[in-house]
């Protein structure tokens, strides 16, 4: 029966590939286009801010592509950073802040185009795999926006529930024995046992790596969702092997007293996820067995990653391919107290980066200017649209003056939301953050990479501060109803009272 139905989507997804292709016209630069995002990867291997952190695939393709180690989402967590870059709608007009709300049945996410909607119009086959939007979407706007790929535009396939070990809510680590990380006869140990094609990253890698050996006319978008780093951590054993539990360390980024320099909001939304950070760090061991979960899963997310790239390049899509490799959003392992995302600090917000141009003489550089996630939206229209903007204006600003000359000169600095009055604003060197009663933070990345020192009372920096509150929006959208929108309200009802 499982056969039967693999069969079938495999040969639907043959089918629909059929139109997608080959689009290298001699004279023209046409490209197609491959949008690879891992889910909850931050920097420690993309950019080795954690050294123990392998990624080689990512490492290698860095070298053929121009890196943004400064890259940021525009809102902290899955959903609300896919909805923000892929509808070219920044977080504080669509309200669109926090996971479980649902935003694309509103009248003005119905009217504004998507990035595959947008390469479609233009004569692109859109191609989808994995975890795409990550939103509930209509049938009817799947389909507008992939001609192949995903049934829909949420995870792909979802595993059994034999794979799925979720530490969701964590309330159950506190009675798990340690032997359930680390021990040969764990149960966490034997999920991983299973076989790679139990996985959904490498079921669609397989798909695309097949998609990539078949030709057609038109030129291609591509999106790869992958799961991983994400939780639950599980993956093939042998990726766990590569760690030696011995050898972890305790996060770099990690203060006993962080907390200490915080405004009272900040404390506040630090106790949201006190009990997860209690619960993972009872001992040293249990928590150093957690990070081996998260590494073990960032480096199979790489193994996968690796494999599309290597079949994009014995492909005849090599020459004429864009790639971009990111994440959705970043994640704490433990600094500032959390295992999470959600927050607006470096660690939530960073989605580190890498872009290949075809031809590009700037393989191997570094552009260290922040940039967004939701500038890649309008570079792809600035590279492949020949003039066509998309239906309604969207935000972001092009990065090709950066992939052309990562030197450049550029203005713009990155936004992160949390939602209404909860903003953080990354320059090249400062991370500001404001609370909705006004409260600040402010982080020196010249020196302070673990945003440890906040800065927002040292007179030296008054007026860096008053600049970052000149680009404050002057209005935020209220938050659609969320998984964050009632904690927040707590949160901000505790302080403010
Ligand atoms: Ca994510
Ligand atoms: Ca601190």
């Amino acid at each position: 029966m499982k056969t039967e139905i693999l069969l079938k989507i495999q040969l639907i997804s043959i089918f629909t590939f059929l139109g997608f292709g080959s689009c290298t016209p001699k004279n023209e630069k046409e490209y197609n286009v491959i949008l690879i995002v891992a889910d909850d990867m931050n920097d420690y291997g993309f950019f080795n801010s954690n050294p123990i952190v392998k990624a080689p695939n990512i490492e290698n393709f860095r070298k053929t592509a121009i890196s943004f180690p400064y890259t940021y989402c525009a809102a902290p967590s899955c959903s609300p950073s896919r909805t923000a870059f892929l509808s070219g709608m920044s977080p504080h007009k669509s309200g669109k802040y926090y996971n479980g709300s649902k935003e694309w049945d509103k009248i003005y996410m119905q009217q504004q185009e998507t990035m595959p909607e947008w390469f479609k119009r233009i004569g692109y086959h859109s191609y989808g795999k994995g975890k795409l939007f990550h939103s509930q979407i209509s049938k009817d706007r799947v389909a507008q926006n992939f001609d192949g790929g995903t049934g829909k535009a949420g995870f792909g396939p979802f595993p059994d529930s034999l794979h799925q070990l979720s530490f969701e809510g964590m309330e159950d680590l506190k009675s798990l024995p340690d032997s359930m990380y680390n021990s040969s006869q764990s149960r966490f140990k034997g999920i991983q046992a299973f076989p790679d094609e139990d996985f959904p990253d490498v079921k669609n890698a397989n798909e695309i790596i097949e998609l990539l050996k078949t030709g057609g006319q038109k030129p291609f978008f591509l999106m790869y969702g992958l799961w991983r780093p994400h939780s639950p951590y599980t993956c093939p054993q042998r990726f766990y092997d590569m760690y030696d539990l011995d050898e972890i360390q305790i996060p770099a980024g990690y203060l006993e007293n962080d907390m200490e320099d915080l405004p009272p909001m900040a404390k506040e939304f630090i106790k949201t996820k006190s009990k997860d950070f209690n619960s993972i760090t009872i001992t040293e061991q249990q928590w150093k067995a957690y990070l081996r979960g998260y590494y073990a899963c960032y480096t199979f997310a790489d193994y996968n990653i690796g494999r599309v790239l290597d079949a994009l390049d014995k492909s005849e899509y090599a020459e004429n391919t864009i790639v971009v490799i990111t994440s959705d959003n970043g994640f704490h392992m433990g600094e500032k107290n959390r295992f999470d995302k959600n927050s607006l600090w470096e660690l939530s917000a960073i989605t580190p980066m890498a872009i290949r141009i075809p031809g590009s003489k700037f393989g191997g550089k570094i552009c260290t200017k922040p940039v967004n996630l939701q500038d890649l939206y309008p570079t792809f229209v600035d590279y492949c649209g020949k003039g066509t903007s998309p239906i309604k204006p969207i935000d972001g600003h092009s990065i090709r003056p950066l992939l052309e000359n990562p030197d450049a000169a550029w203005e713009h600095n990155s936004m992160t939301y949390f939602g209404k009055g909860w903003i953080s604003i990354r320059s090249e060197q400062f991370r500001y953050l404001q609370y909705p009663d006004g409260t600040e933070e402010l982080y020196n990345h010249k020196t302070d990479h673990w945003e440890l020192y906040n800065m927002a009372d040292n007179p030296k920096y008054r007026g860096v501060i008053s600049k970052f509150r000149k680009q404050l929006p002057t209005t935020m959208a209220e938050s659609i109803p969320g998984k964050w929108t009632k904690l927040i309200k707590q949160v901000e009802q505790k302080v403010m009272k």
